[in-house]
């Protein structure tokens, strides 16, 4: 893509109601612009963070044996009468009445109505389990809406529902996705620390919320601090779950396996929440299922939770410095962009150009940087949107057939002949497809 034609509206300015840096960031890097309060639109380069994200999730999904459809964003207010939640969620719920007058509310999650779909095919035990996702947008209408798409009224979730015969298959399934979302957050390039948590208005009796460090973060948390020199693309996911880790009203500290050494305290983000709770929700709806000797039972549900969306601004939180974002490379908006440093100088427009469609040929998603502006705020901008490396490609050193690498991260520059700097930009590239 070129800078020219793309469409990133960088600035310097901070809307006084960002609080948190993610806010921040996301705002002056032109990746979302606010609609109304807690509702964003979603500008180019933040469109392609969320695509990434959607991305990886999908395919943790498909891997476990998860089957993705897509249920609307309206619903109406039959199913949730006959849930008993219609009443239940309160204010949360955006509520609204079509032309005929009938009651309808834009979903802020979907047991409901993925029940009907559930009882309105299956009915055996022979075509079970099931485990079906979507990745949607939600609406809460929450009472403060803040911090940016962290804690939004319009957002998007991937939300799965898994369908069992028996409690014993139910258990089977969520431990499927717990570790699903293990490995879901560790591809994302984040340490998830699991944690026992309530169920709250969507019930039952088993839920685990995963959480990754952040110092802006809602949640206080008590945890071995081992948990935060692990290398995500290292971790082994049997040893991840034995670190202790409690939410602060769970952590009795006469009660806790590790000793004050060890022990850390800080602050997490809920990028997920899982939920075991039976037959709520089938018994109610009457999604009944035939076992083998005849028997009509209410099908055993799971429903597990991503916060697509919030997990832009949780990234962010994790991987940023006084410059700008730090991407992770397997969400990167884009993987490399050049500078052009001088786009009056014939030398330097042949060879970024020549350079562009070499990556663009081999699909390594860049972003040349062909606007006649002044190089240092190339620089600045391409901090701020932290892509993982530029080529720099500048009058003086071009001449000598040389360019000049920055990695984003470490801030290492490296001057390499053209060739050697494509040659090290796909190994990078491949490298990091391996994540
Ligand atoms: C699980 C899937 C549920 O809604 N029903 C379907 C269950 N769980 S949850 O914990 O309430 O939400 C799941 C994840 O969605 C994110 N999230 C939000 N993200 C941005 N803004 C919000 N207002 C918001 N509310 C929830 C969280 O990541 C949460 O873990």
């Amino acid at each position: 893509m070129k800078y020219s034609l793309y469409f990133a509206p960088t600035s310097k300015d901070v809307p006084s109601e960002a609080e948190i840096i993610s806010h921040k960031l996301m705002i002056r890097s032109g990746m979302i612009k606010q609609s109304s309060a807690g509702i964003y639109s979603w500008l180019p380069l933040g469109f392609n963070v969320l695509k990434k994200i959607e991305h990886i999730v999908r395919k943790e999904q498909e891997k476990a044996g998860a089957v993705e459809l897509l249920m609307p964003t309206m619903q109406s207010a039959d199913l949730w009468i006959k849930s008993g939640r219609y009443d239940d969620y309160g204010k949360e719920m955006l509520r609204i009445q079509d032309r005929s007058s009938r009651q309808m509310l834009y979903g802020p999650t979907n047991e409901e109505l993925i029940t009907e779909i559930f009882r309105s095919y299956i009915n055996s035990y022979k075509d079970l389990p099931k485990n079906l996702f979507h990745i949607q947008w939600k609406f809460r209408d929450e009472l403060r809406p803040r911090f940016g798409v962290m804690r939004g009224r319009e957002f998007l979730m991937k939300d799965n529902y898994s369908f069992d015969l028996t409690f014993e298959e139910a258990k089977k399934s969520y431990n499927n996705m717990y570790r699903c979302y293990l490995k879901t957050f560790l591809k994302l390039g984040l340490t998830p620390i699991v944690l026992r948590a309530e169920s709250g208005a969507i019930g039952g009796n088993l839920s685990h919320e995963f959480q990754i460090l952040a110092k802006t973060g809602e949640s206080t948390l008590y945890y071995d601090k081992e948990l935060e020199n692990i290398d995500p693309s290292k971790a082994n996911i049997e040893k991840l779950q034995d670190y202790y880790a409690a939410v602060d009203d769970q952590h009795n500290p006469s009660e806790c396996p590790i000793n004050e050494k060890q022990l850390k305290i800080s602050k997490g983000i809920e990028v997920g929440h899982i939920f075991y709770f039976g037959t709520k929700y089938s018994e109610k709806l009457s999604a009944l299922v035939q076992t083998s000797d005849g028997k009509n039972v209410p099908v055993e549900m799971g429903s597990y939770g991503i916060g697509v969306s919030r997990l832009v601004g949780a990234i962010i939180e994790a991987f940023h410095d006084s410059k700008g974002i730090i991407w992770p490379d397997q969400v990167a908006p884009f993987y490399v962009s050049i500078l052009n440093l001088n786009t009056k100088d014939l030398k330097c427009n042949q060879e970024s150009e020549k350079m562009y469609s070499n990556l663009c040929n081999i699909n390594i998603e860049t972003l040349y940087d062909d606007r006649d502006i002044a190089a240092g705020s190339k620089f600045s901008d391409h901090d701020l949107i932290g892509i993982p490396y530029k080529i720099i490609i500048g009058p003086r050193d071009i001449k000598e057939g040389r360019v000049e690498i920055e990695n984003r991260k470490t801030g290492k520059k490296n001057k390499l002949s053209i060739e050697e700097a494509l040659n090290y930009i796909i190994k990078k590239s491949k490298d990091s497809q391996k994540l």
